[in-house]
């Protein structure tokens, strides 16, 4: 046929790239801008946030329904006795019922936040399938605060983030509301997420000047109506340095009465301030340590400010002293452990969900379950510093089930149970996230890293969710009901941060990574200050063996584990292989379940993992017609990214290795592209959320 030329020609392939182009912004969020004009969405109880909630309906139910947004507490609604009750604050329901005699699909919670997520739940639900006339639909949230934590510096850069600039401009805010605010709210109300940490962790003390203060005020304006708070992370040397004081210790009256007045002033701006996140004592943060004060004294110190106000403290226990010479996986629980009972009761411990941190894998933090009258929250990270940036792709839905599915060896105890609070009945819950968020077009850096963010605020909802059902109702809201992309993506997503463990380091290696960017591999550095800054304090690996003696015969971090697991994996029979190397230290032959020795597994799990992004690469050629050429084509390019770049991470891991136990490799397996010297000589700078 001859190929269309000509202006008409021209115009149809516009028209065909305008049909089909996606940049990603709309997120899992899809549904078509222009309302149909027959549907009648009422609203009984006039809030923003129920009118939100009815705008979010109108632009997607079909024509000629009558829907009604409401909350329990109207008349008509409560004359219908509805079990409203096990909603709490924040669940929905979803119902045809029969209102002032009409038929009529319900959307209600005991709040005006329970209607709005029970309208992005009917959302979904039609999204993946669902039709409305007889949608029931319920759920009311396990975890309280389900709270994103951005690394955002007051410069615009973002510590660890690969999506972009920080989404806050601080320069012209509180002026200028930019219309992305409100899409990032209605993201996260989509998902249930209901609070968000502004800044950095590292955190600098200007964050709490008025000038800040104003700009976080502004942005609580805007995400108010979607339910969502705002948090700060506080610098503890902040009365130093704002107040002019001499000390930050938290038993001087002086200080307490700083950070008193500091949140009177905090809430005169922002009336539903959620409250501080601390890092104290760790990395180079100030802390009430310096003071010989303990982290209880400092958190509770904060906690009294904010509590007249209704609000709490999240303070992190991702703590490691330059000065201990203990085990870094230890580290924190022996430091948090003796504290359990002595927090305030507006105090969460915010604890990482591994013991090092943040590695493609590590087992579960030994202070979940260990600390029962501490509601600990769970701190998993989105953004994927560890797992190849915003390039490769990689689900973390599996990570996060696979943490919270843990058992603890207490009954039946897991770490989700834990977390929910339904273990030692907590009151105050909650799931915190760091944000992979940022000013890129896509919000994510790539279109499956929003995948990530999607699975926390369903996982933060309800812990039990499985990744599998996660990743098949993103990718149905993402990329349309087309079975045959659905499906590959889902297939592409389930196994791809195994594949990651595996291209990186896996039978429980961790901490492998370059210094400083953590771009790429470094097995080898071995020059930094201290110990625990260099991957050959993790792996061990000699001629004779490789892995971290974590029993008795080493550091026995095994033993701050409950009993029933402490013994599984005091023993390298009973551990599971992938968390083998994380625990002990064993000989390159040992013989795996494989049948194989450990060196070759080893060597076989780096090509398995190079091999399932060469997978996911051609599953994903297969769809090209099925996907807008955008979003596919930026897919395929970071495809090709990760490849490459799971070889590099083999070979060179490979080729130091082998300078270690002086083994040649399998047979059949393929060599280094380059040798040893060259891994190391390669330099980079200007890497994405780090600065040098
Ligand atoms: C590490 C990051 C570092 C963070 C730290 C933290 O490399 O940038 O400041 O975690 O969680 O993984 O505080």
């Amino acid at each position: 046929m001859k190929a269309r030329s000509g202006w008409l020609g021209a115009l149809a392939l516009l028209m065909a790239g305008t049909a089909h182009a996606d940049d990603g912004y709309r997120l899992w969020l899809r549904a078509p801008a222009a309302a149909p004009a027959a549907t009648t969405v009422a609203i009984r109880g006039d809030t923003a946030t129920l009118r939100l909630a009815a705008a979010e309906l109108s632009r997607v139910l079909p024509a000629g329904m009558t829907v009604m947004v409401a909350t329990a507490a109207d008349p008509g609604v409560a004359a219908l006795r509805l079990p409203f009750a096990p909603l709490g604050d924040e669940g929905y329901l979803v119902r045809p019922v029969t209102l002032d005699g009409r038929p009529t699909l319900l959307v209600a919670g005991n709040s005006d936040r329970g209607a709005l997520y029970g309208a992005f739940a009917l959302l979904r639900h039609l999204a993946t399938g669902g039709t409305a006339a007889k949608a029931t639909l319920t759920s009311t949230p396990k975890v309280k605060l389900r709270v994103l934590n951005h690394w955002d510096n007051l410069d615009g850069t973002v510590e660890r983030g690969y999506a972009g600039v920080s989404l806050w401009d601080w320069w012209t805010l509180p002026d200028l509301k930019d219309p992305r605010y409100t899409d990032y709210a209605r993201a996260n109300a989509s998902i249930g997420i209901n609070g968000t940490v502004l800044n950095n962790v590292n955190a600098k003390a200007d964050s709490l000047t008025p000038r800040y203060i104003a700009k976080a005020a502004a942005l609580a304006d805007v995400f108010r109506p979607w339910g969502i708070k705002v948090y700060l992370s506080a610098r503890f040397s902040a009365p130093i340095e704002l107040g002019g004081l001499k000390t930050a210790d938290p038993r001087d009256p002086q200080v307490a009465a700083w950070w008193k007045a500091k949140a009177d002033e905090i809430y005169r701006a922002i009336p539903d301030f959620g409250g501080f996140l601390v890092k104290a004592n760790s990395e180079g943060q100030p802390g009430p340590r310096d003071y010989g004060a303990s982290h209880a004294d400092g958190a509770n110190m904060l906690a009294a400010a904010v509590k007249p106000h209704g609000g709490i403290v999240l303070w992190r226990a991702f703590v490691y002293a330059e000065t201990d010479p203990e085990d870094r996986a230890k580290q924190a629980y022996t430091e948090f452990k003796p504290l359990d009972g002595s927090f305030a009761d507006n105090v969460l411990v915010q604890v990482k969900n591994g013991a090092i941190d943040f590695q493609p894998r590590e087992p579960f933090h030994p202070l979940f379950g260990a600390m029962p009258k501490t509601p600990l929250v769970m701190e998993f990270q989105i953004t994927k510093e560890y797992l190849g940036f915003a390039t490769h792709l990689a689900y973390l839905g599996p990570l996060f089930e696979e943490v919270l599915s843990a058992k603890t060896g207490r009954g039946d105890e897991t770490v989700a149970s834990v977390v929910d609070g339904s273990s030692e009945r907590h009151r105050l819950t909650g799931m915190a996230g760091v944000a992979n968020i940022g000013r890129d077009r896509d919000w994510s850096g790539s279109t499956f890293n929003q995948a990530n963010w999607y699975a926390f605020g369903r996982m933060a909802w309800d812990p039990t969710l499985k990744a599998e059902p996660i990743a098949r109702e993103w990718a149905q809201q993402t990329f349309g009901t087309d079975r045959r992309v659905v499906d590959t993506a889902v297939a592409m997503m389930m196994g791809s941060r195994e594949a990651v463990v595996d291209y990186t380091g896996a039978l429980g290696l961790a901490h492998l990574m370059a210094t400083g960017h953590h771009y790429g591999p470094g097995p080898w550095v071995a020059d930094l200050k201290r110990p625990e800054w260099n991957p050959v304090y993790y792996h061990k690996a000699d001629r004779a063996g490789i892995g971290f003696d974590r029993t008795k015969t080493g550091s026995d971090a095994v033993a701050q584990y409950a009993p029933p697991v402490a013994k599984r994996f005091a023993d390298p029979k009973t551990t599971p292989e992938r968390d083998l190397l994380w625990f002990h230290h064993v000989g390159w032959d040992r013989k795996m379940a494989s049948g194989r020795t450990l060196w070759e597994d080893l060597v076989a799990h780096y090509d398995r993992g190079v091999t399932y992004v060469g997978d996911m690469r051609r599953q994903w050629d297969g769809v090209r017609a099925q996907v807008d050429a955008e979003r596919w084509q930026k897919t395929a390019t970071y495809l090709a990214v990760q490849e490459r770049e799971a070889r590099w991470w083999r070979d060179a891991s490979l080729a130091y290795w082998m300078s270690v136990n002086g083994r040649a490799l399998p047979a059949g397996v393929a060599p280094p592209a380059h040798d040893l010297a060259w891994y190391k000589a390669q330099s980079f700078r200007y890497v994405p959320g780090h600065h040098d």
